[in-house]
């Protein structure tokens, strides 16, 4: 209670939690984005792992879950397997909020990057890991969902479908500031001739009828023609879901996707970082306007 009082009379704080499906990237974005963050904007910058079944973390993290609970101890000591492993250690960690907020206080100057396990149960249905970024959001925690989808995702119509769907029930459940993002941009663009659409299709979510029309023709798809109408209906409806492409090799892609981040959770940088972005925008992305940026990355 004391400590929850204490952070109540602090400032804001900001920070991203990096969520989405299996190998959609996360780990790698959040040592890339760290390491970017840190040297290239001189932003004073922190990893927390909440992934209780972290292997190849490229960053050393300041505050690891994995210190709490791990899945393997589940797994041992509950007899579990470890998709429910993986649900009960973040119920551990609702359970035992302080040990994490007892640690965020302690470099509450620094901005947060939140690298999350890849269990999209636990941004859809399960809500111990809402609740967590609730009552941080409530203890002043500006923070901004950076959602994480496998680009890979575009080839096909009905995997894309099930991304749009799975990217707004992720929204919905998550309430948070919220940033979608189709990650290894790289090889979305090396491999955008064999794509249906061109890439601003996929990103903008632009007209999804031409998608309906592929779905009504497709092996698996064309015997669901109704769910298929009603589903682009509801996304459409919604309007909610666009994506930014990611390329994590890449600072231009890095800064971009950092825009929209600081946008979404209105974090606001001190005059060191500002020109720390100016020197990066001259050199790395030249004169050229918003649209000729993107056509020439990403087409
Ligand atoms: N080509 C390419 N590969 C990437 C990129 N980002 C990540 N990868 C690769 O994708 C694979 C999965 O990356 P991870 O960072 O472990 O993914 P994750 O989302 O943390 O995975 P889980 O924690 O298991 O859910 C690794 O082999 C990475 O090297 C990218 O921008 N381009
Ligand atoms: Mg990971």
């Amino acid at each position: 209670m004391a400590l929850v009082k204490k952070v109540r009379k602090a400032e804001s704080y900001f920070g991203q939690v990096v969520i989405g499906p299996p190998g959609s990237g996360k780990t790698t974005y959040c040592g890339k984005v760290y390491r970017f963050y840190k040297n290239k904007l001189n932003r004073k910058v922190e990893v927390v792992n909440l992934d209780p079944a972290n292997e190849n973390m490229h960053y050393s993290p300041k505050i690891d879950i994995m210190q709490l609970i791990t899945v393997e101890d589940a797994m041992k000591n509950l007899n579990l397997g470890p998709n429910g492993a993986l649900m009960y250690c973040m119920e551990y960690l609702e359970e035992n909020f302080d040990w994490l907020l007892n640690q965020l206080v302690q470099i509450k100057d620094s901005y947060l990057i939140f690298d999350m396990p890849g269990q999209v149960e636990l941004y859809t249905h399960h809500n111990s890991i809402k609740q967590i970024f609730q009552k941080l959001e409530k203890l002043g925690y500006h923070l901004c969902a950076v959602h994480m989808v496998d680009s890979h995702y575009c080839s096909d119509p009905p995997k894309f479908i099930s991304t749009l769907l799975l990217s707004l029930s992720t929204m919905m459940q998550i309430a948070l500031p919220h940033v979608n993002v189709l990650s290894k941009a790289d090889l979305l663009k090396k491999n955008a001739s064999k794509l249906d659409f061109s890439v601003d299709f996929y990103t903008d979510v632009l007209d999804l009828n031409y998608l309906l029309d592929l779905l009504d023709e497709g092996p698996f798809t064309n015997k669901y023609k109704k769910l298929n109408a009603a589903i682009i209906e509801l996304i459409q409806d919604y309007s909610l879901v666009c994506f930014i492409p990611l390329d994590v090799n890449t600072d231009k892609s890095l800064l971009e996707l950092k825009s929209a981040i600081d946008k979404a959770n209105g974090y606001i940088y001190g005059s060191g970082e500002e020109r720390s972005i100016q020197a990066l925008l001259s050199c790395a992305v030249g004169a050229r306007t918003e649209s000729e940026r993107f056509d020439s990355d990403y087409m």
